[in-house]
């Protein structure tokens, strides 16, 4: 310990992570009313905690990005990075995970939610991050609670060490024994626990359970394996370097209960946290931060403010950042810190220089982006981390309310996209739409709603249009001609066209077999134009693909000849030859793939028929224990809002990628439909 009572470790910045609802939000607010940050523990169905403290969270009673807040403890700065739980905007729990010395998992003894608590764990054990279990709502749970490592460990690769020993009144929990320690405690509702007495049954469980966690311990420790087989007691001291020295290396996930609402186990956790997990000089090496003169910080979270403007969330891991300090990103352009703040979810208070270790927000600086390694050098560094955000799985189509909006869409979608990387915008320039590509419904609402709380833009959503085309069954031969004999000067355009069908993916040809100059050379390339002008829409509605046009003869006037009358000849020639040769409907259909937990694959399988899917076959998911991936042939239509119905099928954690495959004709009453809507929009 250092002199001022500070860990040698610093401050710390940990994840508060887990399913969806499992109260992560609810904790943090234990947490800071706990250690004093806050006078009152506001709730989340009120509206009134730190961490959900934007419009839209607090509309929808569920965290939808991260927030921040730092606390004091014993001497110490924690910042708790509180992430949401749903599937949808896991994004920003990603991207936070390289900045933090250890997450608390936060979970629930629910086995709906095991396949949930599997991915996000999956993410800790990709990025290497320490984790803790905290078993919360203890105060719902039940003598049931014994089987919690049963129930919890398929959800985990490293193995799952009990910490804590509930204690009972009757069927309620009413405290607990730490494994560790070998102290007995009482919860007290909103204030510490008491320490009681270890003794009678409680002792022998514990003697037992004690046992079962050292065990686990010298899984990985030769010598406490030896003075556990001679029943030799290891001092405590050992005890506690291995469950640190263990956690730190992802060799064990300790397991703490308690209770967020009543902030019951909330001090043994932050505890915890103070004694084994480990501070940013680990943190910053395991993400291979070389020390030297300039100073070195990650950057987790992009932030535009209606009163500060653009601030970044960054955790230093080497060095001092000053206020003014220059960073440089991976832009390379090098921007002046307006400020250093600190942050309290949606509020932020300016404050001095922030030391290695720190959790803080830069203000203005234009050019840094989510993820990237900032440093005061004049060099930009190599990316301590990179975080690529799953492929969307949700399209709608975005326009403003009012056409005067229109420029300010553009510029709010671009701080949109900065704020939360997981959406991406796509200019549709046939369709002429803007599209916004997104990972659930939750994900493209809250957008939309953002758009309109932070950035003042009123949004219209509209469900994105199909790629269908058109093509045709039957070649014909056409004449195209135009006349026109108005007073002066004329027009005369005429062509024979031979159409014809050309194999899927043909797309479109063009040839002549003019002799004897019966249309001159120079009109040809304006007939092949016209064509290609009639193609744009054929007598479906839709663009005309995989045909194949052939100028076979012609006629022209050596005064009214002209190229726009060569044109427009071509183009009458192609859309009254269309309809005859027998068109039908093409639509896109994509090669689907579909993940989820096994125990759902039955229905995953049944939603795809359902949806005209061509089913291929499934198989067990690579590397993914109980999962399994399901892979189709689906029509673009129908994969519109799949994604709703496979998270319904799947507790929220299935998920899907699609690519296109080929063009498949469309007949019958389904096409017939779709002409007619088309027809109908016209
Ligand atoms: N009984 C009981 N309810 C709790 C406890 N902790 C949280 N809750 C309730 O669980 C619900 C979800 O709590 P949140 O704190 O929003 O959970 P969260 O994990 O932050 O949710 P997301 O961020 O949306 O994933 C709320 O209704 C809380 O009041 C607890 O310890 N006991
Ligand atoms: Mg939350």
């Amino acid at each position: 310990m250092a002199q001022n009572g500070n860990s040698q470790r610093g401050p710390r910045c940990v994840a508060l992570v887990g399913p969806f609802q499992s109260g992560k939000t609810t904790l943090l607010e234990g947490i800071l009313a706990r250690t004093g940050a806050i006078q009152r523990q506001g709730t989340v169905d009120a509206g009134t905690t730190v961490g959900d403290g934007s419009k839209e969270a607090r509309h929808h009673c569920m965290s939808v990005e991260l927030s921040v807040a730092s606390t004091e403890f014993m001497g110490d700065t924690y910042t708790f990075i509180d992430c949401p739980g749903s599937v949808e905007f896991i994004h920003d729990m990603r991207t936070a995970l390289p900045a933090v010395d250890a997450a608390v998992v936060v979970c629930e003894m629910d086995d709906k939610k095991i396949p949930q608590l599997q991915l996000i764990l999956r993410e800790l054990e990709d990025q290497k991050i320490p984790r803790f279990l905290f078993l919360n709502k203890i105060d719902k749970a039940d003598a049931g609670v014994h089987e919690a490592l049963n129930l919890l460990q398929p959800a985990s690769r490293s193995k799952l060490l009990m910490r804590q020993l509930p204690t009972f009144s009757g069927e309620i929990i009413t405290g607990f024994v730490d494994l560790a320690l070998e102290r007995a405690f009482v919860y007290k509702e909103h204030a510490p626990s008491e320490i009681v007495p270890l003794e009678g049954d409680a002792l022998d469980r514990e003697k037992t359970a004690r046992f079962s966690m050292l065990e686990t311990l010298a899984d990985h420790d030769d010598e406490l394996m030896e003075q556990l087989l001679e029943d030799i007691q290891p001092p405590r001291d050992k005890v506690f370097d291995d469950l640190s020295k263990e956690l730190r290396d992802g060799l064990v996930c300790p397991v703490l209960l308690g209770s967020a609402t009543r902030t019951n186990g909330v001090l043994r956790l932050l505890k915890a946290l103070r004694h084994e997990s480990p501070g940013v000089a680990a943190t910053a090496a395991r993400l291979g931060v070389k020390g030297g003169a300039d100073a070195v910080a990650y950057a987790f979270k992009t932030l535009h403010t209606a009163h500060g403007g653009k601030m970044s969330l960054v955790r230093v891991l080497s060095g001092t950042i000053p206020e003014g300090a220059q960073l440089t990103g991976a832009s390379g352009t090098a921007d002046r810190a307006s400020g250093v703040f600190k942050m309290s979810g949606q509020q932020s208070e300016k404050r001095g220089a922030a030391q290695a270790g720190e959790t803080v927000a830069l203000g203005k600086l234009d050019h840094a982006a989510t993820c990237d390694t900032l440093t005061t050098g004049k060099q930009p560094l190599p990316p301590l981390a990179e975080v690529k955000p799953y492929a969307p799985v949700l399209a709608a189509g975005l326009a403003a309310k009012e056409r005067k909006d229109d420029v300010k869409l553009g510029q709010a979608l671009h701080k949109l996209v900065e704020e939360d990387p997981s959406l991406v915008i796509v200019h549709n320039a046939e369709q002429q739409e803007i599209i916004a590509w997104g990972q659930g419904e939750m994900h493209l609402r809250v957008a939309t709603e953002r758009l309109a709380d932070r950035f003042g833009v009123a949004i219209m959503s509209h469900a994105p249009k199909v790629g269908y085309r058109e093509t045709i069954r039957k070649p014909i031969t056409q004449r195209g001609r135009h006349k026109k004999q108005s007073g002066g000067h004329g027009q005369f355009g005429d062509v024979v066209l031979d159409i014809k069908p050309l194999p899927r993916s043909g797309g479109f040809k063009f040839d002549e077999k003019i002799t004897g100059g019966v249309v001159p050379r120079n009109y040809i390339p304006s007939v092949e134009e016209g064509v290609i002008d009639g193609l744009k829409q054929g007598p479906l509605g839709f663009p005309v693909v995989d045909v194949s046009v052939t100028l076979i003869d012609g006629s022209y006037h050596t005064v009214d000849s002209s190229d726009q009358a060569f044109r427009t000849a071509g183009r009458i020639g192609i859309v009254e030859g269309l309809p005859q040769c027998n068109p039908v409907l093409l639509e896109p259909i994509h090669h689907v793939e579909v993940v989820c937990p096994s125990d759902a694959t039955a229905k995953i399988n049944a939603i795809v028929s359902g949806r005209r899917g061509q089913l291929l076959g499934f198989d067990t998911r690579d590397g993914w224990n109980g999962w399994d991936v399901v892979r189709a042939l689906m029509p673009e239509s129908e994969i519109g809002d799949l994604i709703v119905e496979v998270r319904s099928a799947t507790s929220g954690v299935g998920s899907y990628t699609f690519k296109f495959d080929h063009m498949a004709e469309l007949t019958g009453k389904t096409a017939d439909q779709i002409v007619a809507a088309r027809r109908a929009a016209e």
